[in-house]
């Protein structure tokens, strides 16, 4: 059966949040990022992109191209909170949602029965409540597939919607360039301009095989997407449930005493981390608990936690005492020891609580739950709850 898939992507998404908060610079170029007059722009109005303005340009060409560019600060804060309202949003209408950035995701809404069924009607409720709820416009794409949903979203891009039917896939692909499809970055793209193919209506004059000979196993995928198919499904992504850090020593702690001097370690560890993910001060109020895990040197573990309701990250001094009770009255040796927050998984307010890492990317389901400890007899440090950015989109990078 044929899937739809919706890609959302919101439109200048840092430039849209600072118009919103700021009316007066509505109509004007300006430009996120690199405020001091140097370093890069992250993103800019589409008044700048007029002058030639582009994301990851060195602030001072953008200046050059646009004198009067307008340049503002970053505030990450506020666009991770405007992006998890929008993630709310697009959760309401499925909650096959994976989120690729904070202003862009993919829905699968093949099951959904909301307006009859009709993925074109979700997208565009979807738009609505982003405008009306939220000030910022979205694009969307409509499609059978996930591929052709993003190029879609790109179509009519700002404030656009471009819907892809079934029915008319075997058109629309054709004169898609090859440098449009997934995987498909510099290199690749050299290589089949080198074999004079530039549009997908070009690499279909080739058989599978002779693409499997040229490009391996990726030939296969190139053939497919081709075709406009593409199976990738669209993966679920849940917010994190912990953070935490552990380390397994390469010499036992033979007391606990020791076990004590090593947990500040691991304590002063956490906090960076936190700091990494974007959890500030303010954020301590939201966790649930504090845990300490212990292994000892025959590979018993033990985890015990408690609630933390203060206002503050926690220190050495909150999570000795569950150290203590786990390590008990008898001394043994002790390999490995490890310590963290349990979050919430949604904020009170309905605020998310770290769907994104402190890059933005999201947090992939992967990292969740009981392997929050994989690894930990690796040695070393744990990074248990620590993910990889989905291995989807990989724009501009040759598979
Ligand atoms: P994009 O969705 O790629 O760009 P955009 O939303 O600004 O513009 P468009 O209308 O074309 O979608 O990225 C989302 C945000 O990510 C963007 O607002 C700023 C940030 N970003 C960077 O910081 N650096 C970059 O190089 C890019 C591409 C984006
Ligand atoms: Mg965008």
């Amino acid at each position: 059966m044929s899937r739809k898939i919706i890609h959302c992507d919101a439109d200048c998404f840092y430039a849209a949040v600072e118009i919103r908060d700021n009316p007066a610079l509505a109509g004007r170029p300006i430009a996120v990022g690199g405020a001091t007059g140097r370093g890069v722009v992250a993103t800019c109005s589409y008044e700048a992109r007029a002058f030639g303005v582009r994301s990851a340009m060195p602030v001072s060409e953008a200046l050059r191209l646009c004198p009067h560019l307008e340049l503002l600060p970053t505030d990450m804060p506020r666009y991770q909170a405007v992006s998890r309202e929008f993630m709310a949003i697009l959760r309401e209408t499925s909650p096959i949602l994976e989120p690729l950035s904070l202003d862009e995701a993919y829905l699968d809404v093949t099951g959904i029965d909301h307006f009859q069924g009709s993925a074109t009607r979700m997208a565009e409720h979807i738009r609505t409540r982003v405008r009306d709820e939220l000030g910022i416009t979205v694009s969307a794409g409509v499609a059978p597939n996930k591929f052709l949903a993003k190029i879609a979203s790109d179509w009519h891009k700002p404030d656009g919607l471009c819907v892809i039917t079934p029915e008319e896939v075997a058109d629309f692909v054709p004169r898609l360039p090859v440098t449009t499809l997934h995987g498909v970055g510099p290199r690749t793209a050299e290589k089949l301009h080198g074999l004079g193919i530039k549009t997908c209506g070009d690499l279909r004059q080739w058989s599978e095989l002779a693409l499997r000979e040229r490009f391996g196993r990726y030939g296969a995928r190139l053939y497919g997407l081709a075709r406009g198919e593409d199976d990738r499904p669209v993966q679920v992504t849940r917010p994190r449930k912990s953070i935490s850090v552990e380390n397994t020593y390469s010499q036992d702690l033979a007391t606990l005493a020791e076990c004590r001097r090593a947990l500040e370690g691991l304590v002063s560890d956490l906090e960076r981390r936190m700091r990494r993910k974007g959890l500030d001060s303010a954020d301590a109020g939201q966790f649930e608990k504090l845990f300490v895990k212990l292994r000892f040197s025959d590979f018993e573990t033990h985890t015990r936690e408690m609630v933390w309701r203060r206002p503050e990250h926690p220190g050495a001094a909150d999570f000795t005492p569950l150290l203590d009770t786990l390590y008990g009255d008898v001394p043994r040796p002790v390999r490995l020891l490890g310590l963290g927050v349990r979050l919430p998984e949604v904020r009170r307010g309905g605020r998310q609580l770290t769907l994104f890492d402190a890059g933005g990317r999201p947090v992939p389901p992967s990292s969740q739950g009981q392997q929050r400890y994989r690894g930990d007899e690796q040695g070393g440090q744990g990074q248990g709850d620590e993910g990889t950015p989905s291995p989807d989109e990989a724009a501009g990078e040759d598979v």
